[in-house]
């Protein structure tokens, strides 16, 4: 599936209202995907209106990023019925948190570009997926809607487009030989990379150091042959914890946080363990907890996500079996 579609799918409904969707707490990615893709639509029919929301809102990053994103985010849907709607970064429904029903009942043709695994109810729903999980993220997608249409990007745009890539590549270091073909061709585009990088660090908050640090002191160590899989627990911010435990060198670490029985769970694993092992966190755990716990899970290789209803303890217990039984039980499990 490519741009053209999504463009005569468009076209063929000639729609009065269209209405770009990204996942709560929309990370840059997700934003600039939107900026780019709606200024996109908008050389294509003019006349149309097309509005950007995030449920809940976005992220303190992306929030920081607005002099660079000229356009207005909603975080309440629109009054009249969308006519398209446009799923950007988001391979669930269930990410949509409160707009999930919204999305499911409405009878308006569903367009997802995402570089997520796909989900089945996703695919059932949607008249069009743009999906590459080779791509480095939702932006370097919509960068190749650019060269079918044989068109440039704007300043505004490329800059857009290269801080998107550059925060889901955490600054190019998941980066792959197309990634890197698509940032120079954003530079070409007018983009000053230095000072676009240096856009991408917040400084951490002081509660933020506390649950990674909390996070650390309640640690569940284990050991999986030579994998390191650590398990913490966290009230907030369990994607930092995730990442600050696979920092300090785990492999795999996995961070819940509950809230009455609402569960959900941050998983970060290190390159090196899904290389070795080709154990992918979305797939392979994240999908299947969610299953298990009522909820949804996906993500990428090596950052996953899971929401769902349950307790913290029996999530632990579930993951463990699920990573013992996938790493074939080589070795016997030791604290
Ligand atoms: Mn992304």
């Amino acid at each position: 599936m490519s741009f053209h579609a999504v463009r005569s799918l468009i076209q063929e409904r000639a729609p009065k209202l269209i209405l770009i969707l990204c996942h709560q707490n929309a990370d840059p990615d997700a934003l600039c995907a939107a900026y780019v893709f709606s200024s996109l639509l908008r050389r294509i029919i003019p006349n149309t209106r097309i509005e950007v929301a995030s449920p809940e809102g976005i992220s303190k990053l992306s929030e920081a990023l607005s002099d660079l994103l000229p356009i207005r985010v909603l975080t309440e849907l629109p009054e009249v019925p969308a006519d398209v709607i446009v799923m950007l970064d988001t391979n669930t429904v269930k990410q949509l948190g409160p707009w999930e029903r919204f999305v499911k009942r409405s009878t308006a043709p569903l367009i997802v570009i995402d570089h997520h695994a796909s989900h089945p109810e996703t695919e059932r729903m949607a008249s069009i997926i743009i999906c590459d999980e080779n791509a480095s993220s939702t932006c370097e997608i919509i960068h190749r809607f650019f060269d079918e249409l044989g068109i440039r990007p704007s300043r505004e745009e490329a800059q857009a487009l290269f801080l998107g890539i550059a925060f889901d590549t955490k600054h190019f270091v998941l980066a792959n030989s197309e990634t890197f073909k698509a940032a120079a061709a954003l530079v070409e585009a007018g983009v000053d990379a230095q000072k676009i990088l240096s856009r991408l660090s917040l400084p951490t908050s002081l509660p933020e150091r506390i649950a990674r640090l909390k996070a650390c002191r309640r640690m569940q160590l284990m050991r999986i042959d030579d994998w390191l899989i650590a398990f913490s627990k966290v009230s907030s911010f369990q994607a930092s914890a995730a990442r600050a435990l696979v920092g300090m060198g785990a492999h795999l670490a996995m961070v819940g946080g509950q809230k009455g029985d609402s569960l959900q769970i941050s998983i970060r694993s290190d390159p090196e363990f899904h290389r070795e092992t080709g154990f992918h966190l979305g797939r392979d755990l994240a999908k299947p907890l969610g299953e298990f716990f009522h909820g949804m899970g996906g993500g990428h290789s090596t950052a996953a996500g899971v929401n769902g209803t349950g307790d913290y303890e029996s999530a632990v217990k579930r993951a463990i079996r699920i990573i013992r039984e996938k790493l074939g039980k080589k070795g016997p499990p030791s604290d």
